[in-house]
């Protein structure tokens, strides 16, 4: 195994990744900014060296310093966490250039997987089901026209760069389309520098649900369920779940399949993730993939057992994977709340500061990922979500009952918190029921149910 890695990131992830490591005997080497050095990633790690100044351009995204520091330190690999680089094409191939493992797929599949209408082509060459739409980019006005026909209206537009909802626009008539074409087309330049666009039909009130899926460097590809992640705000996920509500052994069969067979397609090496979307028909098609360890992996591995950041450490030194699809079940039910330091009463305004008083729920099933402490001051700069509440049951049933025990014991004082807004969520009927569609949070307002 390695010897030693450098983690290129911050916050409760660089801790998560610390802490696999060391369980696993690896040294670690810590990288952080002026504005962290308080940060407990930066105490916990073996070595740890200040990268640069607060602004994450400086720092965090600071590719060069990274390298230097990973040569410095004789790091074998580095492990990029999600955000900053971890779905960077140019820094996997720079530290493939320097003989740095990158724990993560190869430079050219984080390419192939970051353009989303090529990530489509290679989902479906391999025999996954897509939204139906554009075959790759629309290059003129002309085509989006003719491709929006042939489908039928509502259809959405969006970004080849993008993912995750940035740059994406619903068009429901015909009339519409020039201006939220030249409209989407301008966003995506000024926010990836890339204005190419897709089409594809508009999918009526999905539920957003995702596979993990772990690949090792012999061509072994295995799935481990879905989540359901359609509770969703602005495109930020508040609220994550495994499995999904309603979604039968037969769909998860089918879907796993689907994803392992997309992640084929693309040559994938590493832990990954396949979006669906889901319709209320029981269709489900590729939407786009996630080429990094994501947030809301915990939930995936308080069902399966399986510890997902271990396992990526191990094909990343190149192992073969030892699980089998056949050795992968799922039991009880993981829920997971993003707990972020904003203000839900001034539309979610992020709300710094330092924290003058936590405590942190636990019990049987309690699972808190975070890197805050009372005393901590959190800073300004990165992103606001301060910890994760994962809560596990033998049912969906128990773990809402824990997840409200937890909100209700939960205290973090000093800042604006999301778990007020939290506890009204999961006190709603559609929650509890698990009716909810991606409209569901603008529809907050309701009764609400005890359970
Ligand atoms: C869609 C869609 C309906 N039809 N694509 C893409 C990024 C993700 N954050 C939301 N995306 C959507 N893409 C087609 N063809 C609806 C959404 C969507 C959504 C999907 C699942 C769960 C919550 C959602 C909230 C808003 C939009």
């Amino acid at each position: 195994m390695f010897k030693k890695i450098l983690v290129a990131n911050r916050g409760e992830i660089a801790l998560r990744i610390i802490r696999a490591c060391h369980e696993m005997g690896i040294r670690t080497v810590a990288v952080y900014s002026k504005a962290d050095e308080d940060s407990l990633h930066r105490r916990l790690a073996d070595e740890a060296v200040c990268i640069g100044p607060a602004p994450a351009n400086q720092s965090y995204l600071d590719i060069k310093t990274i390298i230097a520091v990973a040569e410095l330190t004789n790091s074998e690999a580095i492990h990029p966490g999600y955000g900053f680089l971890a779905e960077n094409s140019t820094f996997a191939g720079v530290c493939e250039d320097c003989d740095i493992k990158f724990i993560g797929p190869p430079s050219h599949v984080i390419s192939r997987m970051g353009e989303k209408s090529e990530a489509k082509r290679t989902a479906r060459a391999g025999g996954a089901p897509v939204v139906p739409g554009s075959e790759g980019v629309v290059s003129t006005l002309n085509e989006a026209k003719a491709i929006c026909e042939e489908i039928g209206y509502p259809v959405m537009i969006k970004a080849a760069a993008g993912g995750g909802g940035k740059g994406m626009r619903l068009v429901s008539r015909q009339e519409d389309l020039f201006k939220l074409y030249e409209n989407a087309r301008g966003e995506a330049q000024a926010a990836f520098g890339n204005p190419d666009l897709y089409v594809e039909k508009l999918i009526i009130n999905p539920r957003h649900i995702e596979v993990q899926v772990l690949a090792d460097s012999y061509g072994n590809c295995i799935h481990l369920g879905e989540r359901d992640c359609s509770m969703q705000r602005r495109h930020q996920k508040l609220l994550e779940e495994s499995p999904g509500v309603g979604i039968s052994e037969e769909i998860r069969k089918q879907i796993g399949e689907a994803a392992v067979k997309a992640a084929k397609s693309a040559e994938y090496v590493n832990a990954g993730t396949v979006e669906f979307l889901y319709d209320d028909q029981g269709n489900f098609y590729f939407m786009e993939m996630n080429t990094r360890i994501q947030v809301e992996h915990p939930v995936t591995e308080q069902v399966t057992g399986v510890d997902l950041v271990k396992e990526q450490l191990k094909i990343a030194y190149g192992e073969k994977l030892k699980l089998r699809q056949d050795d992968i079940s799922m039991s009880g039910h993981a829920i997971e709340c993003r707990i972020n330091a904003e203000d839900p009463d001034k539309n979610f305004a992020p709300s710094p500061g330092k924290i003058d008083f936590l405590h942190i729920p636990g019990g049987l099933g309690i699972r808190v990922d975070t890197h805050v402490f009372q005393g901590y001051t959190i800073p300004p700069f990165y992103d606001s979500m301060i910890a994760k509440l994962i809560v596990y049951g033998g049912d969906r049933s128990e773990a809402i009952l824990k997840l409200k025990s937890c909100l209700r014991e939960f205290i973090v004082s000093g800042v604006k918190t999301t778990i007020p807004f939290h506890r009204k969520v999961i006190n709603t009927e559609k929650f509890v029921t698990g009716g909810f569609g991606t409209s569901f949070l603008d529809s907050l307002n309701e009764k609400q149910v005890d359970i």
